[in-house]
């Protein structure tokens, strides 16, 4: 039976007629196959042949006529004579090549590393699995970025914070002894999408992960791992040296305390020579860090840097930073922290930043850290997990959400600077870069907890990959390998995908709404709590709704959180004029009789948002109907249940959050509103 186990590496038989023509050209496989990365991708290719033509290949050592394939790497005596861009591939790209080896035709995969083979044999798949033609190949691809992080918000009593899909992949009481082939299976399906870093444990952190016994299992873990090319990460936290060291401090120039780190990253290293270093969140959300001692956040970071630099470690220092103690709007606190340091942090730290500047919302405009730290490597973060947007029953596709914030322009240090460039565009010659996202994986079978949010998991890997890349092209190449090749059916499942974000943000947070989700859990609306300890968690502290109006004034008569974008941002996004309605109550605070640009009023587009929030979700149930049938039962069901629960729930958003604006506007409902059933 169908379950989703198998995502979107699932090498279903392709039709007799493709077979006919592609079998023949793919008989036999030359690989040097005592190297354990290309064991990987030997494996890869014998289950996805065995799977879409009916038999694994052969193996060989040499050329022995047509239907070969060769993966070899630069420097291989198969390349002899061939003039190859090999140097512009980078250590992990690779090209795909129909040419002729020795007299016959071949498929030749060839890269500087064996990971590019790896990820030249993926795509081999994915071009069969599409049905792509594979006769004339002539493909070339290398990553943007360099670090494709999956992070992975997991404890070690295996709850997964803000996790949907089950519990924790990782058994830690059963590792090291037993490494479940659900690992491999991982590994599999990251490496498939170019993801060459994990980071298993929560940024909330808990130290345990970093003593004797827990790094055997890392190492476990990190064993599997590595012929997929990705290598371990864990996240530091901040107080260990107290917590499982025995110091009475964790400050960060202290020299005993910088012993002590420079002792553990020798420990790690020492058990995992390829440890990838460190994730931190530090004086966040009430984790430690280098302020409780009066240093900076480049104190703390430097400090981490310099123990792992010897190895080659990286650290990646999280830049979402917001205290109760500072009365400045939180969308400026991370910027007031961390510009001034730019430059101040060694080259081995980058700054993870969210991709919003508040927390992962369903719209959010691009943080105004990037672009303003022009020394500092930056990585975008986003949240793979649906935190705030439905958790895994809702569809919500988030490839045109990151589309949106890495297409947008933040002006710095030109026009056309995106929040892409400012990722693929190195602080120096050889400064890192690179992307993470959170990860929505767990124990259930289908991994994401819905067989939609694997598109999630998929489309972030692309989107690593290729900042540049098209939301639409993803969703069309996942739907074709997760689903069907059939047009009638990849139709109206990309059409869903393309219109599943903004439903929700329809829905839930309308013309630039945001942080109005319910207390703790974030699944349903709350616009009303306002009672709750810390200001800036009161989603009254983000509307701002009253009798005369609602909206944030974050222009200059507001709390000029506008002016830490480049002046043509603020200009834009700061004037009534030329705001995108999308953004409108996120900077500005408008009156409920306020005129759009349509010549709406606010208060009546306010409504209108929501029905249509409704609408699409049933226009997604009707386009999933349709599809009965088409694709296997079993998933079908699940999606047809679960998008029922999401057209509820899009009422109950709807109904709650117009019943509390309403009970500060006295509007009436305008004429036509859908009225509940
Ligand atoms: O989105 C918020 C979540 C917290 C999370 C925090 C963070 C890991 O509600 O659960 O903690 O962000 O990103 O650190």
């Amino acid at each position: 039976a169908e379950t989703g186990y198998d995502l979107w590496l699932r090498y279903q038989p392709l039709d007799a007629s493709t077979v006919q023509r592609v079998a023949p050209k793919l008989r036999y496989v030359v690989a040097d196959g005592s190297r354990p990365t290309i064991r990987a991708a030997l494996d890869e290719l014998d289950r996805g042949l065995a799977g879409l033509i009916g038999s694994a290949p052969a193996h060989a050592s040499a050329v022995r006529g047509e239907g070969g394939v060769v993966l070899a790497t630069a420097g291989s005596p198969l390349l002899a004579g061939m003039k190859l861009p090999l140097a512009a591939l980078g250590r992990e790209g690779f090209l795909l090549r129909t040419t002729t080896i020795g007299g016959a035709k071949v498929t030749l995969i060839a890269a500087n590393s064996d990971t590019g083979l790896l990820y030249g044999s993926f795509r081999l798949l994915k071009l069969l699995q599409l049905r792509a033609p594979i006769d004339a190949l002539d493909v070339q691809d290398a990553p943007k970025l360099q670090l494709r992080v999956l992070d992975h918000w997991d404890n070690l009593d295996r709850y997964v914070e803000r996790g949907y899909a089950g519990q924790s992949l990782w058994d830690w009481q059963k590792l090291p002894g037993y490494k479940d082939p659900r690992y491999t299976d991982y590994a599999r399906a990251n490496a498939s999408i170019g993801i060459n870093a994990v980071v298993p444990n929560n940024v909330n952190a808990n130290a345990d992960i970093l003593t004797a016994p827990y790094l055997q299992k890392v190492k476990a873990l990190a064993e599997v791992f590595r012929p997929y090319g990705i290598r371990i990460y864990l996240t530091a936290r901040f107080s260990a040296p107290i917590e499982i060291g025995g110091l009475k401090t964790a400050d960060p120039l202290d020299p005993a305390v910088r012993a002590w780190w420079k002792a553990k990253a020798d420990e790690i290293y020492a058990v995992i020579p390829d440890f990838g270093g460190f994730l931190v969140k530090a004086n966040s959300e009430g984790q430690p860090g280098p302020s409780d001692y009066k240093r900076s956040h480049a104190d703390g970071a430097n400090m981490l840097a310099d123990a792992l630099a010897p190895h080659g470690g990286v650290v990646m220092w999280r830049a979402f930073v917001y205290s109760e103690h500072n009365d400045a709007d939180r969308h400026k606190q991370a910027n007031d922290e961390f510009v001034p340091l730019d430059g101040k942090f060694r080259d081995n730290v980058l700054l993870q930043v969210k991709n919003g500047a508040i927390d992962f919302q369903p719209r959010e405009p691009f943080h105004p850290l990037f672009g303003a730290m022009p020394k500092t490597p930056l990585m975008l973060e986003v949240q793979i997990t649906k935190e705030y947007l439905g958790f895994a029953t809702h569809l919500a596709y988030l490839g045109t959400m990151w589309e949106e914030v890495l297409e947008s322009d933040t002006f710095r240090p030109r026009a056309g600077s995106t929040v892409a460039k400012v990722l693929e565009t190195p602080v120096a010659p050889k400064a890192l870069t690179g992307m993470a996202g959170v990860a929505n994986i767990g124990t259930d079978v289908n991994w994401s907890g819905s067989q939609f949010d694997q598109a999630n998991w998929y489309a972030y890997g692309r989107l690593a990959w290729d900042p540049d890349a098209k939301a639409e092209d993803i969703a069309r190449d996942w739907a074709r390998l997760t689903w069907s090749p059939d047009p009638a059916v990849v139709t109206p499942i990309v059409a869903m995908m393309l219109e599943s974000r903004e439903a929700v943000v329809n829905y839930m947070t309308p013309l630039g709404l945001g942080h109005v989700m319910a207390t703790g859990h974030h699944y349903g609306p709350g616009p009303w709590v306002s009672d709750l300890a810390r200001p800036e968690w009161n989603p009254t502290y983000y509307h701002r709704a009253d009798a005369d109006g609602i909206g944030f004034d974050r222009t200059p008569t507001g709390t000029n959180a506008l002016g830490q974008y480049a002046p043509q941002v603020a200009k834009r996004w700061g004037d009534l004029k030329t705001v995108p309605d999308s953004l409108l109550l996120w900077f500005h605070h408008v009156p409920w009789d306020y005129r759009l640009r349509s010549g709406e009023t606010l208060w009546n587009s306010l409504i209108a948002h929501y029905d249509t929030g409704i609408a699409t979700v049933e226009g997604m149930q009707r386009r999933w109907a349709g599809l009965e049938g088409k694709v296997d039962a079993r998933r079908w069901a699940e999606v047809r249940d679960f998008l029922a629960i999401q057209r509820q729930e899009a009422q109950w958003w709807r109904d709650a959050s117009i019943a509390y604006w309403q009970s500060l506007s006295k509007r009436p409902l305008p004429a036509g509103h859908l009225a509940p059933p």
